[in-house]
């Protein structure tokens, strides 16, 4: 995991877009962000450490999701650009890196980072947890595939909440995120 502002230069989301400023995984987790590496080996570790941190926090589910262009075909460009739409949920978002790479954005708020574009770079190995309520976008990187995990608790609201419809701002998961980070500022 890597994690820095992102340069909002136009062009192709999937390229690096690094500004060169590095952002802390204490400034991740003060925006609600938990990131765990747990390396997959050859052995079965990682899969005891996952049910282990599924456990602790209450995930009784989880599936699979691959982004490739293979497996996508004629819709991949159409659907990694709706992943990039800026966007909330109602639940957390679980990803756990079973292949490949790709990025997640979030929106920074409050601190040195308000507003801006935070992306963080994930590979095999890499579980983050975004909080509910959190604007951010996914991409895959200029090598075109991922494959994800997918932890959650009962019937997930992965219904992503574009921030272009303009109410985003007014539902439950921002308040309540808000509210959250208020308290830790
Ligand atoms: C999402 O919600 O944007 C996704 O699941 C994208 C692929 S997960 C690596
Ligand atoms: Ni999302």
């Amino acid at each position: 995991m890597r994690a820095y502002a992102y340069d909002n230069v136009p062009g192709d989301q999937r390229e690096q877009h690094d500004s060169g400023s590095a952002i802390s995984a204490d400034e991740l987790e003060r925006l609600g962000v938990v990131y765990r590496r747990i390396a997959i080996e050859d052995d079965d570790r990682w899969k005891a450490e996952i049910d282990e941190f599924a456990k602790e926090r209450g995930y009784k589910n989880r599936d699979q999701i691959t982004v490739t262009r293979e497996g996508l075909g004629e819709a991949y460009e159409a659907k990694i650009k709706s992943f990039f739409d800026e966007h909330l949920h109602e639940d957390e978002e679980i990803r756990y890196i079973l292949g490949g790479s790709g990025y997640f954005d979030i929106r920074g708020f409050g601190g040195k980072y308000d507003d801006q574009w935070i992306r963080i770079a994930l590979e095999k190995g890499d579980l983050i947890v975004l909080p509910a309520g959190i604007y951010h976008r996914f991409t895959v990187d200029s090598a075109d595939t991922i494959t994800a995990m997918r932890l959650f608790q009962d019937e997930p609201k992965w219904t992503p909440h574009s921030r272009s419809t303009g109410d985003t701002d007014m539902r439950e998961a921002r308040a309540a995120y808000m509210d959250q980070l208020g308290g830790r500022a």
